[in-house]
Protein backbone atom coordinates (compact mmCIF):
# COMPACT_ATOMS: atom_id res chain seq x y z
CA UNK A 1 0.00 0.00 0.00
CA UNK A 2 0.73 3.33 -0.72
CA UNK A 3 -0.03 6.58 0.37
CA UNK A 4 -1.75 8.94 -2.55
CA UNK A 5 -0.68 12.92 -1.88
CA UNK A 6 -1.12 15.87 -4.20
CA UNK A 7 1.67 17.15 -5.43
CA UNK A 8 0.84 20.73 -5.13
CA UNK A 9 -2.17 22.51 -3.05
CA UNK A 10 -3.60 25.38 -4.99
CA UNK A 11 -4.78 28.80 -3.78
CA UNK A 12 -8.57 30.02 -4.14
CA UNK A 13 -8.24 31.53 -7.18
CA UNK A 14 -6.29 28.68 -8.67
CA UNK A 15 -9.01 26.03 -7.99
CA UNK A 16 -11.30 27.97 -10.74
CA UNK A 17 -8.61 28.08 -13.69
CA UNK A 18 -8.47 25.52 -16.18
CA UNK A 19 -6.70 22.12 -16.14
CA UNK A 20 -4.06 23.49 -18.16
CA UNK A 21 -3.75 26.64 -16.54
CA UNK A 22 -3.72 24.51 -12.85
CA UNK A 23 -0.45 22.15 -14.25
CA UNK A 24 1.30 25.39 -15.46
CA UNK A 25 1.44 26.79 -12.38
CA UNK A 26 2.38 24.15 -10.11
CA UNK A 27 4.85 24.06 -12.85
CA UNK A 28 6.11 27.63 -11.76
CA UNK A 29 4.65 28.88 -15.10
CA UNK A 30 2.37 31.95 -14.56
CA UNK A 31 2.37 34.04 -17.09
CA UNK A 32 2.51 34.05 -21.03
CA UNK A 33 6.67 35.36 -21.06
CA UNK A 34 7.30 32.26 -18.78
CA UNK A 35 4.96 29.81 -20.81
CA UNK A 36 7.24 31.18 -24.03
CA UNK A 37 9.78 29.60 -22.66
CA UNK A 38 8.91 25.97 -23.71
CA UNK A 39 7.50 27.00 -26.97
CA UNK A 40 10.43 28.72 -28.27
CA UNK A 41 13.48 27.08 -26.98
CA UNK A 42 16.56 28.16 -28.14
CA UNK A 43 20.20 27.64 -26.97
CA UNK A 44 20.38 31.67 -26.84
CA UNK A 45 18.82 30.22 -23.35
CA UNK A 46 21.50 28.53 -21.32
CA UNK A 47 22.91 30.84 -18.98
CA UNK A 48 26.30 33.17 -19.28
CA UNK A 49 29.06 30.75 -18.45
CA UNK A 50 31.24 33.63 -17.16
CA UNK A 51 28.49 33.39 -14.22
CA UNK A 52 30.37 30.75 -13.04
CA UNK A 53 33.32 31.21 -10.56
CA UNK A 54 36.34 30.87 -11.60
CA UNK A 55 35.39 30.09 -15.29
CA UNK A 56 37.07 32.95 -17.08
CA UNK A 57 40.40 32.04 -15.26
CA UNK A 58 40.14 28.68 -16.44
CA UNK A 59 39.31 30.02 -20.25
CA UNK A 60 42.36 31.77 -19.73
CA UNK A 61 44.55 28.75 -18.98
CA UNK A 62 43.36 26.83 -21.57
CA UNK A 63 43.79 29.60 -24.49
CA UNK A 64 47.61 29.57 -23.15
CA UNK A 65 47.80 25.89 -23.29
CA UNK A 66 46.65 25.87 -26.89
CA UNK A 67 49.21 28.48 -27.67
CA UNK A 68 51.78 26.69 -26.02
CA UNK A 69 50.89 23.37 -26.83
CA UNK A 70 50.99 22.07 -23.92
CA UNK A 71 49.59 18.27 -23.01
CA UNK A 72 46.52 18.16 -20.89
CA UNK A 73 45.18 14.94 -18.97
CA UNK A 74 41.07 15.20 -19.11
CA UNK A 75 40.25 12.64 -15.41
CA UNK A 76 36.80 11.76 -14.70
CA UNK A 77 35.05 9.46 -12.89
CA UNK A 78 34.28 5.97 -14.04
CA UNK A 79 30.04 6.61 -13.88
CA UNK A 80 27.97 7.83 -16.76
CA UNK A 81 28.41 11.62 -15.51
CA UNK A 82 32.26 11.03 -15.17
CA UNK A 83 32.54 9.44 -18.81
CA UNK A 84 30.50 11.48 -20.63
CA UNK A 85 31.95 14.70 -19.38
CA UNK A 86 35.61 13.00 -20.51
CA UNK A 87 34.00 11.72 -23.50
CA UNK A 88 32.88 15.50 -24.71
CA UNK A 89 35.60 17.34 -23.14
CA UNK A 90 38.35 15.40 -24.56
CA UNK A 91 36.56 15.35 -28.07
CA UNK A 92 35.96 19.17 -28.57
CA UNK A 93 39.69 19.95 -27.12
CA UNK A 94 41.00 17.32 -29.44
CA UNK A 95 38.99 18.43 -32.28
CA UNK A 96 40.00 22.04 -31.20
CA UNK A 97 43.63 20.97 -31.89
CA UNK A 98 44.49 20.98 -28.32
CA UNK A 99 46.99 18.07 -27.50
CA UNK A 100 45.10 15.80 -24.74
CA UNK A 101 45.10 12.51 -23.30
CA UNK A 102 42.17 10.90 -20.98
CA UNK A 103 42.15 8.77 -17.59
CA UNK A 104 39.49 7.15 -16.30
CA UNK A 105 40.14 5.72 -12.64
CA UNK A 106 39.54 2.19 -11.68
CA UNK A 107 36.37 1.11 -9.65
CA UNK A 108 37.87 -0.79 -7.59
CA UNK A 109 42.06 -0.19 -7.22
CA UNK A 110 41.56 3.67 -7.09
CA UNK A 111 38.39 4.33 -6.26
CA UNK A 112 36.06 7.71 -6.19
CA UNK A 113 37.59 10.82 -7.21
CA UNK A 114 40.92 12.47 -8.38
CA UNK A 115 43.23 9.51 -7.78
CA UNK A 116 46.45 9.53 -6.31
CA UNK A 117 47.22 7.11 -9.37
CA UNK A 118 46.11 9.51 -11.40
CA UNK A 119 47.88 12.52 -10.13
CA UNK A 120 51.38 10.39 -10.45
CA UNK A 121 50.20 9.41 -13.70
CA UNK A 122 50.15 12.97 -14.89
CA UNK A 123 53.50 13.87 -12.94
CA UNK A 124 55.68 10.92 -14.29
CA UNK A 125 54.07 11.59 -18.03
CA UNK A 126 55.05 15.50 -17.41
CA UNK A 127 51.32 16.66 -18.52
CA UNK A 128 51.26 20.75 -18.00
CA UNK A 129 47.73 20.96 -17.06
CA UNK A 130 45.01 18.22 -15.70
CA UNK A 131 40.76 18.96 -15.85
CA UNK A 132 39.20 16.98 -13.37
CA UNK A 133 35.44 16.42 -14.28
CA UNK A 134 32.65 15.22 -11.97
CA UNK A 135 35.34 15.20 -9.24
CA UNK A 136 38.09 16.98 -7.45
CA UNK A 137 36.56 19.25 -5.59
CA UNK A 138 36.92 16.23 -2.26
CA UNK A 139 40.75 15.84 -3.69
CA UNK A 140 42.97 18.60 -2.41
CA UNK A 141 45.86 16.77 -1.11
CA UNK A 142 46.07 14.98 -4.80
CA UNK A 143 45.52 18.13 -6.44
CA UNK A 144 48.53 19.64 -4.36
CA UNK A 145 50.73 16.79 -5.40
CA UNK A 146 50.07 18.20 -8.97
CA UNK A 147 50.09 21.78 -8.02
CA UNK A 148 53.68 21.27 -6.54
CA UNK A 149 54.94 19.67 -9.61
CA UNK A 150 53.89 22.68 -11.39
CA UNK A 151 51.13 21.26 -13.09
CA UNK A 152 47.84 23.63 -12.87
CA UNK A 153 44.83 21.85 -11.93
CA UNK A 154 41.42 22.67 -13.29
CA UNK A 155 38.16 21.58 -11.21
CA UNK A 156 35.22 20.84 -12.69
CA UNK A 157 32.94 19.25 -10.46
CA UNK A 158 29.09 19.95 -8.61
CA UNK A 159 29.50 17.88 -5.46
CA UNK A 160 29.12 19.99 -2.35
CA UNK A 161 32.83 21.19 -1.73
CA UNK A 162 34.52 20.98 1.85
CA UNK A 163 37.45 23.64 2.28
CA UNK A 164 38.37 24.03 -1.15
CA UNK A 165 41.42 22.71 -2.93
CA UNK A 166 44.60 24.87 -3.71
CA UNK A 167 43.68 23.81 -7.53
CA UNK A 168 44.17 26.48 -10.37
CA UNK A 169 40.52 26.76 -10.97
CA UNK A 170 37.86 25.26 -9.39
CA UNK A 171 34.45 25.42 -11.31
CA UNK A 172 31.49 24.12 -9.05
CA UNK A 173 27.95 26.33 -8.97
CA UNK A 174 27.79 24.90 -5.91
CA UNK A 175 30.78 27.01 -4.36
CA UNK A 176 29.50 29.20 -1.52
CA UNK A 177 31.29 32.50 -3.23
CA UNK A 178 29.53 31.13 -6.93
CA UNK A 179 26.72 33.41 -8.20
CA UNK A 180 26.03 30.82 -10.79
CA UNK A 181 22.03 30.53 -10.52
CA UNK A 182 21.93 26.86 -12.05
CA UNK A 183 22.99 25.18 -9.02
CA UNK A 184 21.72 21.63 -10.00
CA UNK A 185 23.94 21.37 -12.87
CA UNK A 186 25.59 17.56 -13.38
CA UNK A 187 29.60 17.24 -13.53
CA UNK A 188 29.10 17.16 -17.63
CA UNK A 189 26.87 20.18 -17.27
CA UNK A 190 30.04 22.14 -15.76
CA UNK A 191 32.57 20.48 -18.11
CA UNK A 192 29.63 22.29 -20.83
CA UNK A 193 29.80 25.38 -19.29
CA UNK A 194 33.83 25.38 -19.61
CA UNK A 195 34.06 24.61 -22.61
CA UNK A 196 31.32 27.29 -23.74
CA UNK A 197 33.42 30.15 -22.37
CA UNK A 198 36.01 28.51 -24.05
CA UNK A 199 34.15 28.89 -27.63
CA UNK A 200 33.60 32.61 -26.86
CA UNK A 201 36.87 33.57 -26.18
CA UNK A 202 38.44 31.98 -29.16
CA UNK A 203 35.72 33.66 -31.29
CA UNK A 204 33.84 30.91 -32.56
CA UNK A 205 30.39 29.68 -32.87
CA UNK A 206 28.96 27.20 -30.47
CA UNK A 207 27.40 25.24 -33.44
CA UNK A 208 29.39 22.51 -33.20
CA UNK A 209 29.96 22.67 -29.39
CA UNK A 210 25.63 21.92 -29.40
CA UNK A 211 26.54 18.15 -31.17
CA UNK A 212 28.14 17.34 -28.04
CA UNK A 213 24.69 18.21 -26.03
CA UNK A 214 24.07 14.66 -26.20
CA UNK A 215 26.60 13.95 -23.97
CA UNK A 216 25.20 16.96 -21.38
CA UNK A 217 21.59 15.09 -21.35
CA UNK A 218 22.44 11.87 -20.87
CA UNK A 219 24.87 12.92 -17.28
CA UNK A 220 21.79 14.86 -16.66
CA UNK A 221 19.13 12.28 -17.19
CA UNK A 222 21.82 9.41 -15.35
CA UNK A 223 22.67 11.62 -12.48
CA UNK A 224 19.80 12.41 -11.11
CA UNK A 225 19.59 16.26 -11.23
CA UNK A 226 16.91 18.30 -10.86
CA UNK A 227 15.74 19.17 -14.57
CA UNK A 228 16.36 23.05 -13.63
CA UNK A 229 15.62 25.44 -16.60
CA UNK A 230 18.99 24.66 -17.74
CA UNK A 231 19.23 21.54 -17.45
CA UNK A 232 15.62 20.74 -19.07
CA UNK A 233 17.18 22.78 -21.94
CA UNK A 234 19.82 20.74 -21.78
CA UNK A 235 18.10 17.29 -21.96
CA UNK A 236 15.64 18.76 -24.79
CA UNK A 237 18.64 19.57 -27.05
CA UNK A 238 20.78 16.88 -26.58
CA UNK A 239 18.00 14.36 -27.58
CA UNK A 240 17.10 16.92 -30.69
CA UNK A 241 20.74 16.11 -31.47
CA UNK A 242 20.48 12.10 -31.25
CA UNK A 243 17.01 12.03 -32.67
CA UNK A 244 18.65 13.39 -35.89
CA UNK A 245 21.89 11.16 -35.66
CA UNK A 246 22.88 9.10 -32.61
CA UNK A 247 27.30 9.10 -32.97
CA UNK A 248 28.60 5.91 -33.61
CA UNK A 249 28.95 4.51 -29.92
CA UNK A 250 25.60 5.16 -28.72
CA UNK A 251 23.97 3.76 -32.29
CA UNK A 252 25.95 0.77 -31.69
CA UNK A 253 24.76 0.18 -28.19
CA UNK A 254 20.94 0.88 -29.25
CA UNK A 255 21.26 -1.55 -31.86
CA UNK A 256 22.77 -4.29 -29.66
CA UNK A 257 19.96 -3.12 -26.83
CA UNK A 258 17.25 -5.04 -29.38
CA UNK A 259 14.91 -2.34 -27.92
CA UNK A 260 11.90 -1.50 -30.31
CA UNK A 261 11.87 2.02 -29.45
CA UNK A 262 11.33 4.22 -32.29
CA UNK A 263 12.95 7.28 -30.80
CA UNK A 264 15.00 8.20 -27.94
CA UNK A 265 13.86 9.61 -25.12
CA UNK A 266 14.89 9.72 -21.30
CA UNK A 267 13.54 6.31 -20.75
CA UNK A 268 15.73 5.53 -23.25
CA UNK A 269 18.96 7.42 -21.50
CA UNK A 270 18.10 6.27 -18.15
CA UNK A 271 17.40 2.42 -19.33
CA UNK A 272 19.39 1.62 -22.13
CA UNK A 273 22.44 3.76 -22.55
CA UNK A 274 23.62 4.85 -18.64
CA UNK A 275 23.44 0.97 -17.22
CA UNK A 276 25.70 -0.28 -20.34
CA UNK A 277 27.85 2.98 -19.64
CA UNK A 278 28.57 2.24 -15.77
CA UNK A 279 28.82 -1.54 -16.48
CA UNK A 280 31.94 -1.19 -18.25
CA UNK A 281 33.22 0.39 -14.86
CA UNK A 282 31.72 -2.23 -12.78
CA UNK A 283 32.83 -5.01 -14.74
CA UNK A 284 36.38 -4.38 -16.56
CA UNK A 285 36.79 -0.51 -17.18
CA UNK A 286 35.27 2.81 -17.35
CA UNK A 287 37.39 4.06 -19.79
CA UNK A 288 35.87 1.39 -22.24
CA UNK A 289 32.81 3.55 -22.28
CA UNK A 290 34.75 6.69 -22.91
CA UNK A 291 36.25 4.98 -26.22
CA UNK A 292 32.99 3.31 -27.14
CA UNK A 293 31.42 6.64 -27.24
CA UNK A 294 34.33 8.56 -28.88
CA UNK A 295 33.89 6.08 -31.46
CA UNK A 296 34.37 7.74 -35.16
CA UNK A 297 32.52 4.72 -37.26
CA UNK A 298 29.58 2.52 -36.59
CA UNK A 299 32.18 -0.79 -37.32
CA UNK A 300 34.43 0.50 -34.55
CA UNK A 301 32.38 1.20 -32.21
CA UNK A 302 30.32 -1.83 -33.04
CA UNK A 303 33.31 -3.71 -31.19
CA UNK A 304 33.77 -1.87 -28.44
CA UNK A 305 29.53 -2.24 -27.76
CA UNK A 306 29.32 -5.57 -28.18
CA UNK A 307 32.40 -5.74 -25.61
CA UNK A 308 30.00 -3.84 -23.10
CA UNK A 309 26.69 -5.32 -24.02
CA UNK A 310 28.53 -8.69 -22.64
CA UNK A 311 29.73 -6.91 -19.38
CA UNK A 312 25.66 -5.96 -18.73
CA UNK A 313 24.83 -8.83 -19.25
CA UNK A 314 27.20 -10.02 -16.36
CA UNK A 315 26.46 -7.10 -14.36
CA UNK A 316 22.64 -8.09 -14.98
CA UNK A 317 22.98 -11.75 -13.83
CA UNK A 318 25.08 -10.69 -10.72
CA UNK A 319 23.00 -8.11 -9.83
CA UNK A 320 19.51 -10.27 -9.81
CA UNK A 321 21.67 -13.17 -8.52
CA UNK A 322 22.47 -11.21 -5.63
CA UNK A 323 19.05 -10.22 -5.09
CA UNK A 324 17.69 -13.42 -5.05
CA UNK A 325 19.97 -14.62 -2.29
CA UNK A 326 19.56 -11.54 -0.16
CA UNK A 327 15.40 -11.91 -0.51
CA UNK A 328 15.93 -15.44 0.80
CA UNK A 329 18.38 -14.09 3.87
CA UNK A 330 15.64 -11.21 4.61
CA UNK A 331 13.02 -14.33 4.82
CA UNK A 332 14.98 -16.24 7.19
CA UNK A 333 16.39 -13.66 9.35
CA UNK A 334 14.33 -12.80 12.00
CA UNK A 335 15.75 -9.29 12.39
CA UNK A 336 13.96 -7.89 9.45
CA UNK A 337 10.50 -9.28 10.65
CA UNK A 338 9.88 -6.11 12.18
CA UNK A 339 12.73 -4.18 11.18
CA UNK A 340 13.05 -0.41 9.84
CA UNK A 341 16.03 -1.01 7.61
CA UNK A 342 17.00 -3.99 5.76
CA UNK A 343 20.97 -4.82 6.24
CA UNK A 344 21.74 -7.79 4.60
CA UNK A 345 25.82 -9.44 3.82
CA UNK A 346 27.56 -12.49 2.39
CA UNK A 347 31.30 -13.25 1.14
CA UNK A 348 31.82 -13.21 -2.20
CA UNK A 349 29.01 -10.80 -3.89
CA UNK A 350 30.14 -8.52 -6.28
CA UNK A 351 30.98 -4.99 -4.85
CA UNK A 352 30.34 -3.26 -8.02
CA UNK A 353 26.37 -4.74 -8.28
CA UNK A 354 25.46 -4.30 -4.18
CA UNK A 355 23.94 -0.68 -5.02
CA UNK A 356 21.86 -1.87 -7.80
CA UNK A 357 20.86 -4.94 -5.34
CA UNK A 358 19.75 -2.15 -2.90
CA UNK A 359 17.35 -0.36 -5.04
CA UNK A 360 16.04 -3.66 -6.05
CA UNK A 361 15.36 -4.38 -2.74
CA UNK A 362 13.80 -1.09 -2.27
CA UNK A 363 10.83 -1.94 -5.08
CA UNK A 364 9.83 -4.58 -2.94
CA UNK A 365 10.66 -4.05 0.49
CA UNK A 366 10.17 -0.28 1.36
CA UNK A 367 12.65 0.46 3.63
CA UNK A 368 16.28 2.06 3.91
CA UNK A 369 18.63 -0.90 2.90
CA UNK A 370 22.51 -1.74 2.78
CA UNK A 371 23.91 -4.92 0.96
CA UNK A 372 27.38 -5.47 2.11
CA UNK A 373 29.92 -7.65 0.73
CA UNK A 374 32.28 -9.48 2.85
CA UNK A 375 36.10 -10.05 2.46
CA UNK A 376 38.86 -10.17 4.74
CA UNK A 377 36.90 -9.92 8.17
CA UNK A 378 35.94 -6.61 6.43
CA UNK A 379 32.19 -5.41 5.48
CA UNK A 380 31.61 -3.11 2.65
CA UNK A 381 28.66 -2.03 0.47
CA UNK A 382 26.34 0.42 -0.29
CA UNK A 383 22.89 2.05 1.29
CA UNK A 384 20.48 3.62 -0.25
CA UNK A 385 17.82 5.47 1.65
CA UNK A 386 13.81 6.23 1.15
CA UNK A 387 12.65 10.01 1.04
CA UNK A 388 12.53 10.82 4.80
CA UNK A 389 15.02 8.82 5.94
CA UNK A 390 19.09 10.75 6.24
CA UNK A 391 21.26 7.51 5.19
CA UNK A 392 24.85 9.72 5.69
CA UNK A 393 23.14 11.35 9.58
CA UNK A 394 21.66 7.58 10.32
CA UNK A 395 25.33 6.09 9.28
CA UNK A 396 26.94 9.31 11.16
CA UNK A 397 25.10 7.92 14.41
CA UNK A 398 26.19 4.95 13.78
CA UNK A 399 29.79 5.58 13.33
CA UNK A 400 31.33 4.34 15.96
CA UNK A 401 30.85 0.91 14.56
CA UNK A 402 32.30 1.85 11.31
CA UNK A 403 35.50 1.84 9.75
CA UNK A 404 34.49 4.10 6.97
CA UNK A 405 31.56 6.10 5.53
CA UNK A 406 30.44 8.67 3.25
CA UNK A 407 27.76 9.71 0.88
CA UNK A 408 24.49 12.06 1.23
CA UNK A 409 20.90 11.88 2.46
CA UNK A 410 19.81 8.90 -0.17
CA UNK A 411 22.53 7.07 -1.13
CA UNK A 412 25.88 6.10 0.86
CA UNK A 413 28.88 3.72 1.32
CA UNK A 414 30.49 2.20 4.52
CA UNK A 415 32.79 -0.17 5.43
CA UNK A 416 33.18 -1.61 9.27
CA UNK A 417 34.62 -4.98 10.69
CA UNK A 418 32.83 -7.86 10.20
CA UNK A 419 32.76 -8.13 14.26
CA UNK A 420 30.49 -5.04 14.39
CA UNK A 421 27.99 -6.37 11.91
CA UNK A 422 24.82 -7.41 14.77
CA UNK A 423 25.77 -4.83 16.95
CA UNK A 424 25.53 -1.68 13.91
CA UNK A 425 22.74 -3.40 12.91
CA UNK A 426 20.90 -3.03 15.77
CA UNK A 427 22.23 0.95 16.91
CA UNK A 428 20.98 1.71 12.93
CA UNK A 429 17.81 0.29 13.48
CA UNK A 430 16.92 2.34 16.50
CA UNK A 431 18.27 5.16 14.75
CA UNK A 432 16.05 4.73 11.80
CA UNK A 433 13.11 3.65 13.79
CA UNK A 434 13.39 7.16 16.05
CA UNK A 435 13.10 9.28 13.06
CA UNK A 436 9.85 7.34 11.87
CA UNK A 437 8.61 8.01 15.55
CA UNK A 438 7.15 4.25 15.08
CA UNK A 439 5.20 5.66 12.32
CA UNK A 440 5.28 2.68 9.47
CA UNK A 441 7.13 3.43 6.21
CA UNK A 442 4.94 3.73 3.58
CA UNK A 443 5.73 4.72 -0.30
CA UNK A 444 4.11 8.07 -1.35
CA UNK A 445 2.77 8.52 -4.56
CA UNK A 446 2.40 11.66 -6.27
CA UNK A 447 -0.61 13.26 -8.43
CA UNK A 448 -1.61 16.44 -9.95
CA UNK A 449 -5.00 16.56 -10.34
CA UNK A 450 -8.38 14.73 -9.82
CA UNK A 451 -9.99 14.28 -13.29
CA UNK A 452 -12.56 12.41 -14.48
CA UNK A 453 -11.71 10.32 -18.04
CA UNK A 454 -14.25 12.32 -20.00
CA UNK A 455 -11.75 15.46 -19.98
CA UNK A 456 -8.36 13.51 -21.49
CA UNK A 457 -8.24 14.31 -25.45
CA UNK A 458 -5.44 14.66 -27.54
CA UNK A 459 -5.59 18.93 -26.54
CA UNK A 460 -4.37 17.68 -23.26
CA UNK A 461 -1.42 15.36 -24.20
CA UNK A 462 0.05 17.56 -26.51
CA UNK A 463 -0.11 20.31 -23.90
CA UNK A 464 1.66 18.23 -21.29
CA UNK A 465 4.62 17.09 -23.86
CA UNK A 466 4.53 21.02 -24.89
CA UNK A 467 6.43 21.00 -21.06
CA UNK A 468 8.44 17.78 -21.55
CA UNK A 469 11.12 16.43 -21.23
CA UNK A 470 10.20 15.60 -17.66
CA UNK A 471 12.42 14.66 -14.62
CA UNK A 472 12.96 15.49 -10.72
CA UNK A 473 11.95 18.78 -10.21
CA UNK A 474 10.12 19.05 -13.30
CA UNK A 475 7.41 16.03 -13.29
CA UNK A 476 5.01 14.33 -15.63
CA UNK A 477 1.86 15.28 -14.94
CA UNK A 478 0.31 12.01 -12.67
CA UNK A 479 -3.58 11.84 -12.53
CA UNK A 480 -6.45 10.28 -9.97
CA UNK A 481 -9.30 9.07 -11.62
CA UNK A 482 -12.06 7.71 -9.48
CA UNK A 483 -14.66 4.83 -10.03
CA UNK A 484 -13.60 2.97 -12.80
CA UNK A 485 -14.70 -0.56 -13.46
CA UNK A 486 -13.35 -3.26 -15.17
CA UNK A 487 -15.05 -4.18 -18.83
CA UNK A 488 -14.06 -7.93 -18.80
CA UNK A 489 -10.90 -6.74 -21.11
CA UNK A 490 -8.53 -6.44 -18.88
CA UNK A 491 -5.36 -9.04 -18.74
CA UNK A 492 -1.86 -10.12 -17.75
CA UNK A 493 0.53 -9.61 -20.79
CA UNK A 494 4.16 -9.70 -21.28
CA UNK A 495 6.31 -12.73 -21.71
CA UNK A 496 6.41 -13.43 -18.31
CA UNK A 497 2.74 -11.70 -17.44
CA UNK A 498 4.08 -9.85 -15.45
CA UNK A 499 2.13 -6.74 -16.77
CA UNK A 500 -1.61 -5.58 -16.59
CA UNK A 501 -3.64 -4.59 -20.14
CA UNK A 502 -6.56 -2.87 -18.61
CA UNK A 503 -9.75 -1.67 -20.48
CA UNK A 504 -11.86 0.45 -17.56
CA UNK A 505 -14.78 2.12 -17.67
CA UNK A 506 -15.66 5.36 -16.15
CA UNK A 507 -18.96 5.01 -13.84
CA UNK A 508 -20.83 8.58 -14.02
CA UNK A 509 -19.76 9.30 -17.46
CA UNK A 510 -19.87 5.99 -19.18
CA UNK A 511 -16.42 7.00 -21.06
CA UNK A 512 -14.24 3.77 -21.72
CA UNK A 513 -10.27 3.81 -22.04
CA UNK A 514 -7.45 1.06 -22.26
CA UNK A 515 -4.17 1.15 -20.01
CA UNK A 516 -1.23 -0.22 -18.93
CA UNK A 517 0.04 -1.26 -15.49
CA UNK A 518 3.62 -1.73 -15.77
CA UNK A 519 4.51 -4.99 -12.82
CA UNK A 520 0.86 -4.46 -12.13
CA UNK A 521 -0.31 -8.40 -12.31
CA UNK A 522 -0.60 -8.46 -8.96
CA UNK A 523 -3.76 -6.52 -8.96
CA UNK A 524 -5.71 -8.79 -11.87
CA UNK A 525 -7.86 -9.98 -9.39
CA UNK A 526 -8.78 -6.84 -7.87
CA UNK A 527 -9.93 -5.54 -10.83
CA UNK A 528 -11.59 -8.31 -12.37
CA UNK A 529 -13.76 -8.40 -9.29
CA UNK A 530 -15.42 -5.76 -10.89
CA UNK A 531 -15.44 -3.86 -7.90
CA UNK A 532 -15.09 -0.27 -8.69
CA UNK A 533 -11.43 1.27 -8.46
CA UNK A 534 -9.09 4.30 -8.21
CA UNK A 535 -6.40 5.14 -10.23
CA UNK A 536 -3.13 7.02 -10.74
CA UNK A 537 -2.02 7.39 -13.98
CA UNK A 538 0.23 9.12 -16.68
CA UNK A 539 -0.98 10.00 -20.37
CA UNK A 540 0.61 8.03 -22.90
CA UNK A 541 0.30 8.42 -27.13
CA UNK A 542 -0.59 4.80 -28.68
CA UNK A 543 0.28 4.93 -32.22
CA UNK A 544 -0.88 1.40 -33.53
CA UNK A 545 -1.91 1.73 -37.15
CA UNK A 546 -1.69 4.62 -38.01
CA UNK A 547 -4.46 5.82 -35.61
CA UNK A 548 -3.50 7.72 -32.54
CA UNK A 549 -4.91 7.39 -29.34
CA UNK A 550 -4.48 8.56 -25.71
CA UNK A 551 -4.18 5.49 -23.59
CA UNK A 552 -3.55 5.42 -19.73
CA UNK A 553 -0.31 4.34 -18.35
CA UNK A 554 -1.12 3.35 -15.06
CA UNK A 555 1.19 3.97 -11.62
CA UNK A 556 -1.05 3.00 -8.79
CA UNK A 557 -4.19 1.43 -8.53
CA UNK A 558 -6.63 0.34 -5.51
CA UNK A 559 -10.25 -0.26 -4.20
CA UNK A 560 -12.21 2.99 -4.26
CA UNK A 561 -13.08 4.21 -0.64
CA UNK A 562 -16.19 4.71 -1.00
MN1 LIG B 1 28.09 13.50 -10.97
Amino acid sequence: MSIWRKRYTLNENEQSLSLIERLHISRGITNDQDLKKFTHRSPNQFLDPSLLKDLDHAVERLMRAKDANESILIFGDYDVDGTTSVSMVYGYLRDLGFKVEYYIPDRYKEGYGFSISGAMYAIEHHFNLVITLDCGVKDGERIKLCQDQGIDVIVCDHHTPGELPCAYAIINPKRPDCLYPNKGLSGCGVGFKLLQGLTRSLNLSENKLYYYLDFVALSTAADIVPFTEENQLFVYFGLRVMNKKLRPGLEAMFKLSSSKSTSIGVQEMVFIFAPRINAAGRIFAGKRSVDLMLSKDLDSAMIIAKEIEAYNKERRFLDQEIAHEAFEQIASDSFHRNSAVTVVKKEGWHKGVVGIVASRLIEKIYKPTLVLTELDGILSGSARSIPGVDMYESLQACSEHLTQFGGHTMAAGLSLPAENFNLFREKLNAVIREQFQGDLLERVQYFDEVIQLAEIDVDLYNNIQLLSPFGPAMEEPVFHAKHLTDTGHTRAVGSDQSHLSLSLQEANTGKIMKGIFFKGADSLALVQSKQPIDILFKLTLNNWNNEENIELEIKDLRLSEI
